[in-house]
């Protein structure tokens, strides 16, 4: 990796930049990955480059829906396992939720190596490589999931996400969690719950909301995922952002 001074004023915003930068010359991130995350920073440098209240207050009822999951999945892709492997390994371990492969631009090479890359970080076990399922609706590799992970899965998380499989997965009756800093994008107007964040912030804050919230009681729980509109969450990120640019 080059060498940034920790005294940039950019200096977080750049070492992200060469974590991507470098996953892509491992064959993890995929190269349209790189644009897919320079579109991310337009959107978080709106953002002012930090959890706003609104992003807050999703994670929270994302980390409710994941723990009265029965069977909760985290997808993970190119640019999320460069990101934040680590965090979702811990992420999924402190639910519990499995963890499954699954790629926009699919080849064996690479789910192999994100597997790896999860493995490295303490993931026991990855779902993503058997492929013996097909998300119905979806004419693409994306399509392609486990049986045992995202086919059979009631919520699933999904970080920097298509919006084709968005829907698709709601279609199938899953409650379709979706990390995306774009707020105008499909996948964040047709996701259950928008997260507009970026992930390295959004998934440990989940997971402090998930030990926060573990031992709460479940109608406490229900009541605070009642009162959440997603919609409306949307259109106060929406406005944040305008009046942030006034
Ligand atoms: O690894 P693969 O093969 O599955 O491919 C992954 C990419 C990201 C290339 C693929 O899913 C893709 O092309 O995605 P899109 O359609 O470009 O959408 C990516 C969305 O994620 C955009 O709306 C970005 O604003 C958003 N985004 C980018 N970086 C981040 C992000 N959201 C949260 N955190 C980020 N760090």
């Amino acid at each position: 990796m080059s060498e940034i001074p920790k005294s940039h004023p950019r200096y977080i915003s750049l070492m992200i930049r060469e974590k991507i930068s470098k996953a892509m010359k491992d064959g993890i991130v995929h190269e349209t990955g790189l644009i897919a995350h320079g579109r991310g920073e337009a959107f978080d440098y709106l953002l002012g480059e930090k959890t706003i209240p609104m992003a807050d207050e999703a994670e929270k009822v994302a980390a409710i829906f994941l723990l009265i999951a029965k069977k909760p999945v985290i997808s993970i892709n190119g640019n999320v396992a460069a990101l934040v492997a680590e965090e979702c390994v811990s992420l999924g371990e402190s639910i519990p939720a499995k963890l499954e492969v699954n790629l926009f631009h699919r080849t064996q090479e690479r789910i192999d190596k994100i597997v790896k890359e999860l493995e490295s970080h303490g993931a026991k076990e990855v779902y993503g490589t058997v492929g013996d399922a097909q998300i119905p609706g979806l004419e693409h590799d994306r399509g392609i999931c486990d049986k045992d992970g995202i086919f059979s899965s009631d919520v699933v998380l999904v970080p920097l996400e298509d919006g084709d499989r968005c829907q698709a997965l709601i279609d199938m009756d899953k409650t379709v969690i979706a990390i995306d800093l774009n707020p105008l994008s499909r996948t964040a107007k047709n996701a259950n719950i928008t997260i507009v964040d970026n992930v390295v912030r959004a998934i440990p804050n989940i997971e402090k909301w998930i030990k926060k919230l573990k031992n709460e009681d479940a109608s406490y729980l229900i009541n605070i995922v009642k009162s959440f509109d997603n919609n409306k969450n949307l259109q106060d990120v929406l406005s944040y952002i305008t009046k942030k640019l006034a």
